[in-house]
């Protein structure tokens, strides 16, 4: 249950790739933000909302659960989470809010430059190191081509190269990462942007309406600097 405190709660990313646009797009909003020190909750000034601040693979279960209002989070996070609980049973519901206009990224298959590649079916038996493996399995059960798979949260990069994986299942942007580990990008997955999610409890009257008036903003502030 819920404490009483009334006071809204969004979860951004502490550090990390998302955290800047997300305090940016918040202040914008008119959000006065405090977030100098390192606490993970902190409280907005002059409304009544308080910030969480974590990692960002924490941030779907957050909104899942209901234990925060708001999210804002990579689509490619988001659907990973969201695979995953399917997978085991659990509840993934959430209310897509809005696509924001930053964190654009792709999830990408790619391989050593000098495999001769030619199709998902190049890839049958092949070990694909990968830190998304709900997506990928989707994505490769889809084209009905059998693999193996090796979860590695970091370095995913140079799996092929150091012996662990034949391919890779990563997030690519500018495509320099693969490049200089001898990596070439073949299939593109999903493409990503951040985006703003609402737990799917109903809540009560006072809150909506604050997070009615934040979208307002929100849609105003993205309009604005298109
Ligand atoms: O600590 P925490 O868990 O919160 O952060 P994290 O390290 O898991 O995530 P972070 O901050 O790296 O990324 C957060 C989100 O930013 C991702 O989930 C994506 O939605 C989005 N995003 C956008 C990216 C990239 N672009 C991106 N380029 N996330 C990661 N990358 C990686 C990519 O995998 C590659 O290794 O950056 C590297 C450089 O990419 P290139 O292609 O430009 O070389
Ligand atoms: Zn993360």
């Amino acid at each position: 249950q819920r404490t009483a405190s009334g006071r809204l709660r969004i979860a951004i990313q502490k550090s990390g790739r998302l955290s800047d646009e997300s305090q940016a797009l918040l202040k914008r909003c008119g959000l006065k933000l405090n977030l100098r020190d390192q606490r993970l909750m902190s409280h907005v000034e002059n409304l009544p909302i308080d910030i969480l601040r974590v990692r960002d693979d924490d941030i779907p279960g957050l909104v899942m659960d209901g234990v925060v209002d708001l999210g804002f989070i990579g689509e490619n996070v988001l659907e990973e989470e969201r695979l995953e609980r399917e997978a085991r049973g659990q509840e993934a519901a959430f209310k897509p809010l809005r696509r924001l206009d930053f964190g654009g990224c792709r999830l990408s298959l790619a391989v050593p430059e000098d495999f001769e590649y030619a199709g998902a079916d190049s890839l049958t038996d092949c070990r694909i190191a990968t830190s998304y493996p709900n997506l990928l399995r989707r994505y490769l059960n889809e084209k009905g081509v059998p693999f193996k798979s090796c979860m590695l949260k970091g370095s995913v990069e140079v799996a092929p190269r150091a012996g662990l994986a034949d391919a890779i299942c990563d997030l690519v942007s500018t495509g320099a990462t693969l490049e200089a580990n001898g990596l070439k990008e073949v299939e593109v997955m999903f493409r990503s942007m951040a985006t703003l999610i609402q737990a799917p409890q109903p809540l009560d009257p006072e809150r909506q309406a604050l997070i009615d008036k934040l979208m307002v903003r929100v849609n105003g502030v993205i309009q604005a600097k298109e």
